[in-house]
């Protein structure tokens, strides 16, 4: 199981919020979703062996937001 946090420009609301986690979701292979929005955060647990970072982030930009470079 792998863990990373993620910044993500552009939540502004619970519905935000949803949106990202409802996506995320769906990948499968992720577990634990959990997004902070003051920090602008995304937590996620996920098995390696069915996805990985690439298709996390590909899903958090086909749902509207973007991630921050670091
Ligand atoms: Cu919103």
């Amino acid at each position: 199981m792998a863990q990373e946090t993620l910044i993500v420009e552009g939540m502004t609301c619970q519905h935000c919020v949803q949106t990202v986690t409802e996506g995320l979701n769906k990948i499968t292979g992720t577990n634990r979703v959990v997004v902070d929005l003051d920090k602008k955060e995304v937590n996620i647990d996920f098995n390696e062996e069915q996805t990985n970072l690439k298709e996390i982030t590909d899903k958090i930009i086909e749902v509207g937001f973007e991630l921050e470079k670091n």
